[in-house]
């Protein structure tokens, strides 16, 4: 048995019951095993791989809040210090009713490769609650914040893990966790990103990832001679990655004909008016099928299936394990030629592999949803030297950082003759940075 299938069954055995670890685990490991057998002897001989995917740490606690009518709730909180080999932990907060240790653990994992891929200092972590914010008041809202960040202040600080937003925790999550950290620890410090403009955060943070996701896509066609200019797009999800996608895509001369949430999607062949979906979104926190009742020509279909939609391109944008190989071969056969995942890990292991199998370019996530982590990055700049950029300077700043990822992973790609996959690129590009600073630090 080959280092890298030896590591993964032991992984298998030793995390019951964490099938997204393994799936995350599973496609890191077999796009490293090209690398590994150059050098199988160093590798082994450091325990490298087994280092790579055990946290540093994980702590886990209890959050107990009191709801509108007076009674106790008590949620999981949580959070994965995975990788510090190249910076801080960083890496988001998720609240959302699925969340447990397996989901941030695969994560934390994917957060490692991505924060490498940026080229700034920062290491991978996730964490998160059990917590549906979904139907919530504003007061409990920030009475569960308080809590979780009640406990979740004793591991984290600007120079040692620094979280941010993911599912379910947007600005004012953000705004209730930053007051209660302050309070607790006396210190004003950037210990999260994502923060108000009021208060630290940085300009573009907001608009980064799904930014982010178009610019890598735009370097991805121009590769390939093409461009976004009269391109018909599918978005899924309608949160912060979703809006900020559609945004930019249109900006960039397509058109984006479809999005959705969880209970079902949206088909506006005139072309999404993202105000309607601002205000649904971020003002009224209400569900998409209002939008067709209030844009004229537009469909709401109940449940899944938004893949049936004929594109050139599509955005998986929404949660893990959205995308099947039913769904992609559907995407094929409609004429789609790029999937490029604004999630982490939307798509299924066998339905990337049959992308790609069958002519389709596919980024993924830790590629391709990077300038989120990455302009954090750039928040953490701006709070230690007590600056604010411009909205300009901040928006070249992503850009770059994504024409170099693509760049890298390209780069990776051909360098171990597998041009095209990017799925690879990303991994080996990742982990070259991540294990050269592991073996630097010595046996930590
Ligand atoms: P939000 O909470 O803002 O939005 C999530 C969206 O996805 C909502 O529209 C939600 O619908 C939808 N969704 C969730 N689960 C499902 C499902 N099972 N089927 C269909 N739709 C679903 O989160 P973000 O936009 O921040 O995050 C989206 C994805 O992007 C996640 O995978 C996240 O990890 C990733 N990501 C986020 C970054 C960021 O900066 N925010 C950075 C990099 C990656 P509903 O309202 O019904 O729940
Ligand atoms: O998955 C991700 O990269 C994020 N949710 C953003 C993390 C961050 O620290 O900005």
């Amino acid at each position: 048995m080959s280092y890298t299938e030896e590591v993964y069954e032991r992984v298998v055995a030793q995390n019951p019951g964490e099938p997204e670890f393994h799936q995350a685990v599973k496609e890191v490991l077999d796009s490293l095993k090209v690398v590994i057998d150059r050098n199988e002897e160093k590798y082994r001989s450091l325990s490298i791989l087994e280092r790579l995917v055990e946290p540093e740490r994980i702590i886990s606690f209890r959050v107990p809040w009191i709801d509108d009518n007076g009674n106790v709730q008590i949620n999981k909180g949580y959070r994965v210090q995975f990788n510090s080999a190249i910076g801080p932990y960083k890496g988001g907060l998720r609240f959302h009713p699925t969340v447990n240790q397996s989901i941030l653990k695969f994560l934390g994992f994917e957060q490692v490769f991505k924060n490498s891929l940026t080229g700034l200092p920062i290491g991978g972590g996730k964490g998160g609650s059990n917590f549906d914010p979904k139907g919530k008041s504003d007061r409990e809202v920030m009475a569960f914040c308080q809590s979780f960040m009640t406990e979740l202040s004793k591991y984290i600080g600007a120079d040692t893990d620094v979280p941010a937003g993911d599912i379910g925790v947007g600005g004012r999550e953000i705004g209730f966790l930053f007051g209660q950290y302050k309070r607790i620890r006396g210190l004003y410090e950037g210990v999260l990103t994502g923060k108000g403009l009021t208060y630290g955060g940085s300009l573009i943070r907001t608009e980064a990832t799904g930014y982010g996701v178009v610019y890598i896509l735009n370097e991805l066609m121009q590769a390939h001679n093409d461009s976004l200019e009269g391109k018909t797009v599918v978005v899924t999800g309608s949160g912060n990655v979703a809006i900020y996608a559609i945004q930019k895509a249109t900006q960039l001369g397509a058109k984006v004909v479809a999005l959705c949430d969880s209970n079902g999607y949206v088909y506006d062949p005139n072309g999404i008016n993202l105000d309607v979906v601002k205000d649904i979104k971020e003002v009224k926190r209400g569900r998409i099928k209002e939008y067709a009742d209030r844009v004229e020509g537009a469909t709401y279909t109940e449940g899944t299936g938004i893949w049936n939609i004929k594109c050139d391109v599509y955005l998986p944008c929404a949660t893990q394990n959205e995308l099947d190989v039913d769904g992609v071969k559907t995407l094929i056969a409609n004429g789609c030629k790029y999937i490029v995942e604004g999630a982490n890990m939307p798509t299924t292991r066998e339905a990337t592999e049959y992308a790609m199998a069958n002519g389709v370019l596919f980024l993924p996530g830790k590629a391709s949803n990077a300038g989120g982590v990455a302009t954090s990055a750039l928040e953490m700049s701006q709070n230690s030297q007590r600056l604010s950029w411009t909205a300009e300077e901040v928006d070249a700043k992503l850009h770059q950082i994504m024409k170099d990822i693509y760049a890298k992973i390209d780069d990776a790609a051909k360098r171990y003759d597998m041009p095209d996959n990017f799925v690879a690129g990303a991994n080996i590009a990742g982990f070259e940075k991540v294990v050269d600073a592991m073996i630097a630090q010595g046996l930590v």
